[in-house]
C-alpha cells in the first residue's frame, strides 16, 4: 500500500532536449518500478489537462500567441497548481517519475533571451527533485533522429540554444546519461540511479524546496 508510515516516495525528474528519448524512458522506468512493486506514478509537465495546461498547449501548437514572459509564468503556474498534490503523493509513499520540470521552464525561456534569474524566480518554493536525470544528446544528433513534431520549439536552431542553457543549469545533483548509448543501456543506468534514489528517500532523505 501507499500508506507506509514515514516512508516517502522520491521525486525523480527526467530532462533533455526533444528527441532525447526522455518520454519513452519515463514510461519504461514507470513500468519497471510497477513490476518491482514500488508505488509510483508517471507525471509530465506541461500537464495539458488543466485550464492553464490547455492555454500552454494551444500556444505550443501555434494556435495562440502569448508573449515570452506570460507563457513562462503559465508554465510555472502549471507546476504550482500541482505542487500540493505532488507533496501529498510523495509523503504518502508514492514515487513520481516526472517528464520535464522547472529546468525545462528555465532552459526554454532563457533560450529565448529572457534573463535566467528572472526565469528561476517563480520556481522557488516548488519541491526540489531528489534526482535529475539528464538524457544528454547533441542538438544535431537529436535532429537526425527525426520526428520533430510541428510544435513551436522543435527547430534545430532553438534546440541549440536550449542545450546551452541546460548546461548552465547543471549542478551536482544532476546525473548526466549519454542518450546515444543503446536504449537498453540507457534504461539500465536510469533504473540503477532511480532505485538508489528511492532507497535514500525511504531511509529518511528529506523533502526540500527549490532555491
Ligand atoms: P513536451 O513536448 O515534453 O510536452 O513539452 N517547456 C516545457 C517549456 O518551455 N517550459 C516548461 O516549463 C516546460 C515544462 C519544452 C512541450 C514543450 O514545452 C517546453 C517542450
Amino acid at each position: 500500500s501507499n500508506e507506509n508510515n514515514n516512508v516517502r516516495g522520491a521525486l525523480i525528474v527526467l530532462e533533455g532536449l526533444d528527441r532525447s528519448g526522455k518520454t519513452s524512458q519515463c514510461s519504461r522506468m514507470h513500468s519497471y518500478l510497477v513490476e518491482q512493486g514500488i508505488p509510483v506514478e508517471l507525471w509530465r509537465f506541461p500537464d495539458r489537462n488543466t485550464c492553464v495546461g490547455q492555454m500552454i498547449s494551444s500556444y505550443l501548437a501555434n494556435k495562440s500567441q502569448l508573449d515570452d514572459q506570460t507563457v513562462h509564468l503559465l508554465f510555472s503556474a502549471n507546476r504550482w497548481e500541482k505542487r500540493s498534490l505532488m507533496e501529498s503523493k510523495l509523503k504518502s509513499g508514492t514515487t513520481l517519475i516526472v517528464d520535464r520540470y522547472s529546468y525545462s521552464g528555465v532552459a526554454f525561456s532563457s533560450a529565448k533571451g529572457l534573463d535566467i534569474e528572472w526565469c528561476k524566480a517563480p520556481e522557488k518554493g516548488l519541491l526540489a527533485p531528489d534526482l535529475v536525470l539528464y538524457l544528454d544528446i547533441s542538438p544535431e544528433e537529436a535532429a537526425e533522429r527525426g520526428g520533430y513534431g510541428g510544435e513551436r520549439y522543435e527547430r534545430l536552431e532553438f534546440q541549440r540554444k536550449v542545450s546551452q542553457q541546460y548546461r548552465i543549469l547543471r549542478d551536482e545533483t544532476w546525473k548526466i546519461i549519454d542518450a546515444c548509448l543503446p536504449l537498453e543501456d540507457v534504461e539500465k543506468r536510469l533504473r540503477e540511479l532511480a532505485l538508489d534514489c528511492i532507497t535514500d528517500c525511504r531511509n529518511g532523505k528529506s523533502l526540500s524546496p527549490l532555491l
